[in-house]
């Protein structure tokens, strides 16, 4: 038996993740239409941003398979009920590579609080799938609405006995054989996270939506935990924006093409004072460093990009982008996240969410026909992650262009430059380019000694300990660390927008109070610290840099055991049993 076990081939995890996300959106895209068609939306997008990256940077070229695998990048989200599911959540996202980052305490932002709490599932390394997965906490509620909510969620049964059994043997033996791994994949298409449009309780789903808590009614009355959303990656946010305002009718073709031409010009214009290449680093991390660093400087010029933005339009003016004939509930009014300018941590946006039917089940068995209204479409963008001290200054300049956009909530529709002026004064004080959010230490890198400076360095030849000079030098290279989590504000916008409700209130007696230790002991493990683990990547790059150029001995003192003090954390954290 042992012999017959150790012959067998366990599937790559990574591999098995992408298998995963790719049934997951075709089951979303036969699901709701709508985002099948906004990924064609975001392909056509994709594809113009590509080529014309391609005539600035002679060189660049992107396959049509590198394009799906850019485009189909993704973060999903779900809503679970009880902590017994939850933990098995994260048992089958393990089975995949994804372990849980950070805990966000949806409980506790100001009015936009829900009775939910929630960490996000993903690799730990160069993560391109993620799940953003919340519990209810029933105890936010008063006991008796407490009591109905629990009474109702025991009664469901969202992982088979099956899944369970695979969930276990892949944690006994590490790992799936493929037949194994497509049965679990079968099962999270199936079941799992299958939108059944079936409930329970249309009682309990109108009391607890009259009293404000949609979204308990979201998680209670129904029976597995469908997608709310699967959120694939653009490569121009503000394009596509635009092009799914158009095809939703919001705005004509003529309004579209001199949009395009303006964020088209924007994309030329910072790509090509880009010395870097810092966009192509952060935008397409399947290419090599040096490969990156081979291109040679081609230019667009204003006509060329006015031939682009003609192009996209006539693309978009096919009948498959008509999305205005489906059903829909339009487009959101403007993006979340830093200006358009400021390429920290990520922008998202999204069309509304629709209006699906649900057939709701009675105890006594008869059936009432509805609708929920909860799944929306959104995209996202992601740039460079920040330190504490980039977060700060972030934090601080989004509570005021927030509060500039209330004072005329309806500015992005009427006049969308205007907008974008007033969103990114407040935004001015942050650096644009990553040489200076670096120099101001408000963002993470990855560094790598060059061919050229590992040649140096072993001739004796390198004469500083300065990363900066070093890059200058050609002797290191380096990027700058996407950010690859959530936003705890942008979360609570997004859910208060999809639910069509700011915010509930506790009805408990006393607020209960919610930490990260208790989530760790629903999942039976603990959660990684996102920021300890962006740091301590980045300071392992610097030190290994440093000592392949033969120069880590010139490091002071001090910077030197704070980067030490850095990857210790990082190892300390949450170390990886696959990785010692
Ligand atoms: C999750 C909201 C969080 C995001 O992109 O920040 C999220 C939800 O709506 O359930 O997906
Ligand atoms: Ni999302």
């Amino acid at each position: 038996m042992t012999t017959f076990a150790a012959a067998v081939t366990l599937a790559n995890k990574t591999d098995m993740q992408n298998r995963l996300f790719a049934a997951l959106s075709a089951m979303f895209g036969s699901e709701v239409p709508l985002y099948d068609k906004a990924l064609l939306v975001n392909k056509a997008c994709n594809q113009t941003v590509c080529a014309l990256l391609s005539q600035l940077h002679i060189g660049f070229s992107i396959s049509d398979a590198e394009l799906e695998r850019s485009s189909g990048e993704r973060h999903g989200a779900i809503r679970i009920g009880r902590p017994d599911e939850f933990r098995w959540v994260g048992r089958l996202f393990g089975c995949f590579d994804m372990e849980p980052h950070n805990f966000y305490n949806m409980t506790d932002v100001g009015a936009k609080s829900q009775p939910i709490i929630a960490t996000a599932f993903r690799s730990r390394l160069r993560p391109e799938h993620r799940v953003f997965s919340s519990v209810l906490m029933t105890n936010y509620f008063d006991p008796a609405t407490k009591e109905r909510i629990e009474n109702l969620l025991s009664k469901r049964m969202v992982f088979s006995d099956r899944a369970k059994q695979l969930v276990e043997k892949s944690e006994k033996n590490g790992g799936l054989e493929w037949s194994d791994a497509t049965e679990l994949i079968k099962e999270c298409t199936e079941r799992i996270f299958k939108w059944t449009g079936t409930a329970r309780d249309h009682a309990l789903y109108k009391e607890l939506s009259a009293a404000g808590f949609n979204i308990a009614a979201d998680i209670a009355c129904f029976e597995s935990h469908d997608l709310n959303h699967l959120t694939p990656n653009t490569f121009c946010m503000d394009l596509y924006t635009a092009a799914m305002k158009h095809c939703l009718a919001e705005f004509d073709a003529k309004w579209f093409e001199a949009r395009a031409n303006t964020v088209l010009s924007r994309l030329v214009a910072r790509a090509a004072d880009d010395p870097g290449r810092d966009f192509m680093k952060l935008h397409f991390k399947h290419v090599p460093l040096e490969q990156i660093a081979q291109y040679k400087q081609g230019s667009v010029a204003p006509a060329d990009v006015a031939r682009f933005a003609a192009d996209i339009t006539a693309v978009l003016a096919k009948p498959e982008f008509a999305l205005s004939k489906l059903p829909h509930s339009g487009y959101k009014d403007f993006t979340e996240g830093p200006s358009e300018d400021t390429p920290v941590l990520l922008r998202q946006d999204a069309y509304k969410a629709l209006t699906e039917p649900v057939e709701f089940t009675e105890s006594d068995g008869t059936v009432v026909n509805s609708t929920h209204t909860a799944r929306f479409g959104e995209i996202e963008e992601r740039f460079y992650a920040c330190t504490p001290a980039g977060r700060a200054m972030y934090d601080a300049c989004l509570a005021k262009a927030d509060a500039a956009r209330e004072q005329d909530p309806s500015l992005p529709k009427r006049d969308i430059a205007a907008y974008e002026a007033l969103y990114a004064k407040p935004f001015a004080p942050f650096p644009k380019t990553l040489v200076e959010l670096l120099a101001q230490k408000l963002v993470y890198a990855r560094f790598v000694a060059t061919a050229k400076g590992i040649a140096a360095g072993q001739a004796g030849a390198v004469h500083t300990a300065d990363l900066a000079a070093l890059v200058k030098a050609g002797l290191a290279d380096y990027e700058g660390l996407r950010y690859e989590d959530f936003l705890p504000v942008s979360a609570a916008g997004i859910f208060a927008s999809n639910l069509r409700q700011y915010g509930t209130r506790s009805t408990a007696k006393v607020k209960p109070t919610y930490t990260k230790q208790q989530l760790e002991e629903i999942l039976g493990r603990s959660i990684i610290d996102a920021t300890t683990a962006y740091a301590g990547i980045d300071a392992q790059s610097r030190l290994e840099t440093l000592e392949q150029l033969g120069v880590l001995a010139r490091l002071p003192a001090a910077e030197r055991a704070e980067l030490e003090g850095c990857v210790a954390a990082y190892r300390a954290d949450v170390p990886c049993p696959s990785c010692v």
